[in-house]
């Protein structure tokens, strides 16, 4: 009985307002709620609370140890136990693609959504002439594919638990073109190698396969850039087999021409 008296009371406004005059009186009455919450013990029992994301130090996870897949399963967990809450944020979370050896990633949960893993790369591609002494203009690739922080296969298993992926190539250059020329021809425009092995065509105005736009074409001048950003040549690419590791490159004939790439400010997103 007394139970029901109290369950009816804590329902209606009337009563929290008698609740407020019986307890705490009307200049307290945040504190008579406090005395009130107590009586939600007599209800059933109610569903687990979901497991949140702790940090270890190191890095983030699920609290009760285990991780997720990717940085997207932290941000919206299939399974209804979990819930992205508590330790949250940009920053290093712990994942386990596929039930791979587990590995910490950057984690970019703000950009769009959020739920992007990152793949960053090791190093940049500094600005320089990569053929100095055979400087004749012919389509080579890179004497070294880009360094990446993780491994093929961490990388394969990230890829395997995703839908898409996305990465901006920020072609630096110094009297280098990467896409169109002085004379508006295309014969200099990039090829791209990813990670898999898929190659992009090159030296053409319209990418196969497709997902690679172009958001700025500075080394269009052909001389005088000095490697600066504005006056960069920028490609969006969007595409499962990122990221990039080498380009192909067409003019680099002329002495003193050179190229280069901010590698590690633009990593590969996966999501
Ligand atoms: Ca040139």
């Amino acid at each position: 009985m007394q139970a029901n008296l109290k369950n009816s009371l804590r329902l209606t406004a009337g009563a929290l307002a008698l609740a407020t005059s019986l307890f705490a009186g009307g200049a307290q009455a945040s504190s008579a709620y406090h005395v009130v919450l107590p009586l939600a013990k007599t209800r059933a029992a109610e569903p687990a609370k979901p497991i949140g994301i702790s940090d270890f130090g190191d890095y983030r996870a699920w609290a009760d140890g285990t991780f997720a897949q990717s940085c997207e399963e932290y941000i919206r967990p299939q399974d209804a136990a979990y819930h992205y809450e508590n330790a949250t944020g940009d920053g290093i979370y712990r994942i386990s693609p596929t039930g791979s050896t587990p590995f910490d990633v950057q984690c970019d949960m703000a950009t769009n959504g959020g739920g992007w893993t990152l793949v960053e790369y090791a190093e940049d591609l500094p600005l320089a002439a990569y053929w100095p002494i055979d400087n004749i203009n012919k389509p080579r690739w890179l004497p070294h594919d880009f360094g990446l922080k993780f491994t093929s296969a961490q990388i394969a298993a990230l890829r395997s638990v995703s839908t898409t992926a996305k990465q901006r190539y920020v072609g630096l250059c110094n009297g280098v073109a990467h896409y169109a020329d002085s004379e508006n021809k295309y014969i200099s425009a990039l090829g791209f190698r990813f990670q898999t092995g898929l190659v992009s065509s090159n030296g053409q105005q319209i990418y196969t396969p497709t997902g690679i736009s172009i958001v700025q074409d500075g080394c269009q001048a052909n001389g005088g850039e000095g490697g600066q950003l504005d006056k960069a040549t920028i490609f969006d690419l969007e595409n499962i087999n990122l990221p990039i590791v080498n380009v192909l490159v067409y003019d680099n004939g002329d002495a003193g021409e050179s190229l280069g790439s901010p590698l590690t400010q633009y990593p590969a997103r996966f999501r």
